[in-house]
């Protein structure tokens, strides 16, 4: 997802970054470079001028001012922009004082509402909910199966009365309560387009169950007319937020870029794959992080803290602070890395991660040879790799079955990031209660712009992959 608009932005905030000097004269070619970046991603015209004007406005100032650098001036004026036109704040859910909190999901057929509903209990879960699943479709005949082959994957009881949607809604809430269930998500019917029964009806589902949240779904691919569904929706039922699905597919991103402007409530999640794991709470501050090629470390630590066992990253964390971190400790946090999700996402969200890395389909294959080389090591190799010589590495390149300057590369790039990451650990602070990714706790909270900058000057990367 965005990546179209990353690569050009990408591109722009890296030529900005050595500029000593800006002059208007720049500024006004790259707010030309900007615009039609933003125009080719999709983005609705009214944002794109607002969005364009404030950019300028900064890098003006930026021009005159006496400090440092100008560029960056520049880069943090666009990530403010991006931050602000994605939504500003994260939207934190309050859960209703007399339980249970009621979710409505609402959007077009084939938005992802039902797939949406199942991740989003899967989520709650992880929060420490109770959620029930209420199968408020009637429309179509397979949507209640649907719904519950959902609930058995994640765990979660659903209910469903086959006579009535809006009665069935209604009763799910009171099952609900009688059940002790503190979360109640109604999946509703879906059409075609926007038309009056359907809004009927789900208004009158909405005035039933009184949601705590209205979430619309809006399929990603649809770039513009996505808003314009949104808008629709909005008029009739007070949405509270958006999930935003669909994110995997090749969307240039304007519906994301648009929504918040045009509609004024937030994308909430994002949900980004057919896989029950693939939905994130959206962070437009890391997601602009992400578009503009600085990295979500964020959303990769607390993906790590879910794929690791917390004990384990805690005393891998423990050692790394202490600069003991090993090539063991390594093979360990890889087969965890796995479990996390594709290589190639997790890649886009380190920072200054060079941009064909990024881009690289990357899958599980490609840390075989490098589970190879660490598995042909003795156990004091891999605690201390700097012993590793020419003869030792001949027989660690044979053992594994590659070549040994394989081998120097990754003991090389492992001990460059072991220094990225003792670096990043002297962020100020413990690592958080849970354990955490190891080195990244005193990133916990948002990391500023300085953080972020400091940590793209690392000379990191993942080890044994190609620069
Ligand atoms: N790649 C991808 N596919 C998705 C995502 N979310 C949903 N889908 C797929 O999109 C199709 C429609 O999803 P549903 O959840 O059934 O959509 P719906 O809005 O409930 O559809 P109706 O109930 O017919 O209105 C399914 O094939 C899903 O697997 C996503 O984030 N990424
Ligand atoms: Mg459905």
């Amino acid at each position: 997802m965005f990546d179209n608009l990353s690569n050009r932005l990408d591109g722009i905030v890296r030529r900005l970054r050595g500029k000593g000097r800006l002059t208007e004269a720049d500024v006004d070619e790259i707010m030309k470079e900007i615009r039609s970046a933003l125009l080719e991603a999709d983005v609705n015209v009214t944002v794109v001028r607002s969005v364009c004007n404030r950019i300028r406005e900064h890098a003006i100032g930026a021009t005159r001012s006496q400090a440092l650098d100008p560029g960056q001036q520049v880069v943090k004026a666009v990530n403010d922009e991006l931050t602000r036109i994605l939504g500003g704040e994260t939207l934190a859910i309050k859960y209703a004082s007399k339980p249970p909190t009621v979710i409505l999901m609402a959007g077009l057929q084939g938005s992802g509402k039902t797939t949406a509903t199942g991740k989003l209990a899967l989520w709650f879960k992880s929060q420490g909910r109770q959620p029930l699943l209420v199968g408020a479709d009637l429309q179509r005949p397979a949507a209640v199966e649907q719904l519950r082959t959902l609930g058995g994957q994640v765990g979660v009881p659903v209910y469903s009365d086959p006579e009535d949607p809006v009665l069935t809604a209604f009763q799910g809430v009171e099952e609900a309560k009688r059940l002790g269930r503190d979360v109640v998500i109604v999946d509703t019917a879906g059409r075609l387009s926007i038309d009056a029964e359907m809004m009927e009806q789900v208004r009158l589902i909405s005035g039933a169950v009184s949601p705590d949240y209205t979430f619309l779904v809006i399929d990603a691919m649809t770039g513009q007319d996505a808003v314009q569904t949104a808008d629709a929706f909005h008029r009739t039922l007070q949405i509270d937020g958006v999930i935003l699905s669909k994110l995997d597919g090749d969307a240039r991103g304007g519906a994301a870029l648009s929504v918040k402007e045009v509609i004024g409530r937030p994308i909430a999640f994002a949900s980004t794959g057919e896989k029950l794991e693939a939905f994130e709470q959206f962070h437009p501050d890391r997601m602009a992080g992400r578009i503009l090629g600085m990295g979500d470390m964020m959303t990769l630590i607390e993906q790590a803290e879910n794929a690791f066992e917390a004990d384990q990253a805690e005393q891998a964390a423990v050692r790394l602070m202490e600069g003991e971190f090993t090539l063991d400790d390594f093979l360990e946090q890889m087969q965890a890395l796995k479990k996390m999700g594709p290589l190639s996402g997790i890649l886009g969200m380190m920072p200054g991660m060079p941009k064909e890395m990024k881009n690289a389909k990357i899958g599980d294959d490609d840390l075989k040879p490098i589970e190879a080389i660490i598995r042909s090591m003795t156990a004091e190799e891999r605690a201390r790799p700097q012993i590793i010589s020419g003869s030792r590495r001949g027989r660690i390149a044979k053992g594994a079955g590659r070549e040994p300057g394989e081998v120097s590369r990754l003991v090389k790039q492992f001990g460059e990031m072991q220094k990225m990451m003792k670096k990043m650990g002297m962020g100020g602070g413990k690592k958080g209660k849970r354990g955490g990714f190891p080195g990244l706790g005193g990133l916990r909270g948002t990391p500023d712009m300085s953080e972020l900058e400091q940590m793209m000057g690392g000379q990191g990367g993942m080890p044994g992959l190609p620069r």
